[in-house]
């Protein structure tokens, strides 16, 4: 472990001294930045963090000319933007334990739905958990992902499918910052799955999300995007559709969980609707990705739901590559198709199973993954950006990725504070 923070001691030469809250130096830095060299390595070996952002990256020679309150020699330790776990479903009540060993036993995800369980399986377990106890579970869950250097986590709701628990697990993702040193983006997933209230008629379900919870949801800004599950067990492309347009009258970004099991064509029409993203993607046809391309959505990819549903089919990650659509990796945390807290776990993951590269990755948990949040403030280390650092004592980036090993920083700023 290092330990060698300190206070006000870099002394000043002849020159005026440039005066920053904290200075990180002998550092290797991996910034993510897309700038053409390996992990976005730059040539200074110094970050100086001033009002919470980072306001420059310093060689060691200009050194001379910097103080500040505090800081940090990193002994050669590598420098890495706080990670981002872009898509999860982390708030939510009871387990689903049991599904796995039906599943171990021959039942698919589908056929488990069908019957009943599933995601109504915990709908029913989350509508009948205080906001506190949702808060206690939610609180563990995202504590393990921020152990592991995650900083900023997206958490959908989608367990409630009625106005009140839609509402409180927004409230309680929301308020995981108050215990947490990290910081949350909320969706609002109401057009998750049909609760037992609306069977037989998804339609006035969605008229329900769109006229009664979304204006709710929206009025007390209580999310930063809306969020579909676009597929043959969850809702149609005119039900999405309709979704998307209530989402775009209250001015929120849209994405959507898409081509997970069958190709529905869903990203071609979140990509019309200028998503932000477009996830899990694994039945995604080659064809429509230049829609992508040009929408500008990120392509996130969810291995852990794969590696869970023993799914074969792999999402087109060369094709993805060929078209410079950014690909961003992520946990979807959730207690059915991928109950995986960790989010090196899943960038293993998306190397070993889709073949991506450590560096694709790591970009992916950092750089895309806050574009597929619409959050240009952070995901690289670059002047201007959110001073939200991870320290890890490590030989390369890759390490992290290449080795399932319970990797933890040995130390992770927020806004430039120590945490
Ligand atoms: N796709 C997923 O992978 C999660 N939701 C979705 O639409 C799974 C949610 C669950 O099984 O509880
Ligand atoms: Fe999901």
């Amino acid at each position: 472990m290092y330990k060698y923070a300190y206070h006000i001691v870099y002394s000043a030469g002849m020159i005026q001294p440039v005066h920053y809250d904290t200075l990180i130096y002998n550092v290797r830095i991996a910034s993510m930045q897309a700038n053409g060299k390996p992990y976005g390595a730059l040539t200074g070996s110094a970050v100086a963090i001033h009002n919470g952002v980072i306001a420059d990256i310093l060689d060691s020679d200009s050194l001379d000319a910097v103080t500040a309150e505090t800081v940090t020699d990193a002994q050669q330790q590598w420098l890495l933007p706080g990670f981002i776990d872009c898509h999860t479903h982390l708030v939510y009540g009871g387990d689903r334990a049991n599904e796995f060993e039906m599943r171990l036993q021959g039942l698919t995800y589908k056929d488990i739905a069908l019957q009943g369980g599933g995601i109504k399986s915990t709908v029913a377990k989350t509508r009948a958990a205080c906001e506190e106890a949702l808060f206690k579970s939610a609180v563990k869950r995202a504590n393990r992902l921020a152990e592991e250097g995650v900083t900023t986590i997206e958490v959908k709701s989608g367990y409630g499918l009625d106005n009140d628990t839609e509402l409180r697990m927004l409230r309680v993702a929301k308020s995981l910052e108050s215990e947490l040193p990290v910081r949350i983006s909320t969706t609002f997933l109401g057009a998750h799955a049909l609760p037992a209230e609306f069977a037989d008629n998804a339609d006035a379900y969605i008229d329900f999300v769109c006229d009664t919870v979304l204006p709710n949801v929206a009025r007390n800004n209580l999310a930063d995007a809306v969020d579909v599950f676009c597929e043959s067990i969850g809702f149609t492309n005119a039900q999405t559709e309709k979704v998307f347009k209530a989402a775009q009258q209250y001015g929120l970004p849209v994405k959507a969980h898409v081509e997970q099991l069958t190709d529905s064509k869903g990203a071609v029409l979140a990509a019309k609707y200028g998503a932000l993203s477009v996830d899990h993607i694994e039945y995604l046809a080659e064809s429509d990705i230049p829609h992508l391309a040009a929408s500008g959505s990120v392509a996130v990819l969810l291995p852990g739901a794969f590696y869970y549903l023993h799914e074969t089919q792999k999402p087109p990650v060369n094709t993805l590559r060929q078209h410079n659509v950014p690909m961003a990796v992520a946990t979807d945390l959730n207690p059915g198709s991928s109950p995986v807290a960790s989010l090196l776990t899943a960038m293993n993951m998306a190397c070993v199973l889709f073949a991506l590269t450590p560096e694709e990755a790591l970009r992916g948990g950092t750089l895309y993954a806050a574009k597929a949040l619409g959050l240009s403030d952070r995901g690289e280390i670059k002047p201007g950006k959110l001073a939200d650092l991870t320290l890890w004592d490590i030989e390369s980036p890759a390490e992290l990725v290449y080795t399932l090993n319970g990797h933890r920083p040995t130390q992770v700023f927020l806004g430039g504070q120590h945490v």
